[in-house]
């Protein structure tokens, strides 16, 4: 059961952060109501929430799960593979403070993002992407070992469309993982139910469940019936101003 979770509100210039998306740019006042939704439903969801103030400083900062990697009762702070939200981990680390043990890090020359990171009960897949580099994925894998926990690396470098793991895959629980087609028949799933999103669904894969609920992005009814359909309570969000810089429902929180 997840109790808590951290987040930050988009800062004003939230725009000039990284994006690959061609959907131009996002509106900041409705990125500021779909956030409170989000924020909404996690409390609906049981969690308190740590909010945090917008960081101008660094625009990308609202997508905070890429700065930590809460796990098994710890904290690993993340090594950022992109140069302009590394000093993104300083403030997340201070805040974590009031609740976990001082925490592990990630090393040069090791990078790693969190929105990498998948728990899946049993295992923690780490994606290999441009973002996390191999030696940041050996050396978390290393530290979760330490707690007896198997990691699988996954190396997503040639999937077009998708900038972290969870992008394009989710753990649903009860052995159920959600992912994008070119995902879904790796081998590190096989142990796994996988629902499968339609092509032209991609987005939708990025849901995150949080304990009784499962948040999704509105506007895909096809993996909405799917996931329905196997009992999942769904949470539908708008999410399209993050779409626009790259960002999903999971990247939004960091949960624990
Ligand atoms: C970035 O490129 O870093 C941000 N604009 C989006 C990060 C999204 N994070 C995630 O999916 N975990």
């Amino acid at each position: 059961m997840f109790k808590h979770a951290i987040v930050r509100k988009p800062a004003e210039n939230f725009a000039a952060g990284l994006t690959t998306a061609t959907l131009g740019k996002p509106d900041y006042p409705k990125a500021l109501a779909q956030h409170e939704d989000y924020c909404q439903a996690l409390v609906r969801c049981g969690l308190a929430l740590t909010r945090l103030d917008p960081d101008p400083g660094f625009p990308d900062s609202t997508f905070v799960e890429d700065t930590a990697v809460l796990i098994a009762g710890g904290a690993i702070l993340t090594r950022p593979g992109a140069p302009s939200r590394n000093g993104e981990v300083r403030s997340i680390a201070g805040v974590l403070a009031e609740f976990f043990p001082p925490p592990q890090t990630i090393a040069a020359p090791g990078t790693l993002d969190g929105g990498d990171i998948c728990e899946a009960e049993g295992a923690t897949f780490i994606g290999i992407s441009e973002r996390t580099n191999q030696a940041g994925a050996e050396q978390l894998a290393g530290l979760l070992a330490l707690q007896g926990l198997r990691s699988v690396l996954v190396d997503i470098r040639g999937v077009g469309g998708i900038l972290h793991l969870k992008s394009g895959l989710a753990y649903l629980g009860e052995g159920r993982l959600a992912a994008i087609p070119a995902l879904s028949d790796r081998e590190a799933f096989r142990d796994y139910e996988v629902v499968v999103v339609p092509p032209g669904e991609e987005y939708a894969a990025n849901c995150v469940r949080v304990n009784e609920h499962v948040l999704m992005a509105s506007g895909f009814p096809e993996t909405e019936r799917a996931l329905a359909r196997l009992g999942h309570s769904l949470l539908r969000l708008d999410m399209s101003e993050f779409r626009k810089m790259d960002g999903g429902l999971s990247c939004l929180s960091l949960r624990f």
